[in-house]
Order: structure tokens, then sequence, then C-alpha cells
């Protein structure tokens, strides 16, 4: 998973390419953004949607899900999405995001959730 915080005017968006047994299979990438179908939200300017990526499979159930971060999100406030990993590939079927609101942080001023995304 490759993000590209800076695509599309600063609004960001992420590539997914898969690994084959000789390296990557970039013929079958596949890049998200928030215009992305299924995936909520919307593109504007500064999203930087991808500056923090992560595969980590939240719901247990065996397939990686993928977390991005969008710290420009509502002027800086920042938002987190969570895209589901399937037999196939990454889905947006069931795709939810977080804003800083949502989180517990305050949702005014600059608190840029999604800068980083880390876990185990
Ligand atoms: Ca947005
Ligand atoms: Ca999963």
């Amino acid at each position: 998973m490759i993000g590209a915080p800076g695509e599309n005017g600063g609004s960001g968006a992420v590539t997914v390419i898969r690994g084959t047994a000789t390296l990557l299979d970039t013929a079958h990438a596949v890049t998200w953004t928030q215009n992305s179908t299924g995936v909520p939200g919307g593109s504007e300017t500064g999203d930087a949607f991808g500056t923090g990526v992560r595969v980590v499979d939240l719901n247990k159930d065996g397939y990686a899900d993928l977390v991005i971060g969008a710290p420009g999100e509502d002027g800086g406030a920042g938002a987190v999405w969570w895209l589901r990993g399937s037999a196939s590939s990454v889905t947006a079927t069931g795709a939810v995001s977080a804003g800083a609101g949502g989180t517990g942080l305050g949702s005014a001023g600059g608190a840029h959730l999604g800068n980083v995304v880390t876990g185990p």
C-alpha cells in the first residue's frame, strides 16, 4: 500500500499493489481516494488522504484491512478511513471513516488526526 498525499492537488490517494512471486503486480494496481465509489467523504484540496497508511486486520476476519489517514481533512482536524480486506482485494463495501470529533478529539483547529497511523 502506497500513500500519495500530494496527489490530485493535495487531496491525496492511496494505491494498493498486490505482491506476486516475482515482486509487484502493478498491472492490477488499484487507487483509492475519497471520491472512490463507496468511500465516505469527498476529495478536497489539502485533505492529504494517504499521509498515514497501515495494513492491519482490524476486524480479525483473516483479511488485511487498510487504515488511511487524511490529516488535512476538515481544515486540518483530520480523519481516518478503514477499508476492509476480502478474499479478492480491498473493498469499499462497509468502508467507514471517523473525524477528529468522532474520536474524542476537538474538531476545531489542527488536530491533524491521521498524520500517523501505527499499531501492532
Ligand atoms: Ca475530504
Ligand atoms: Ca480484516
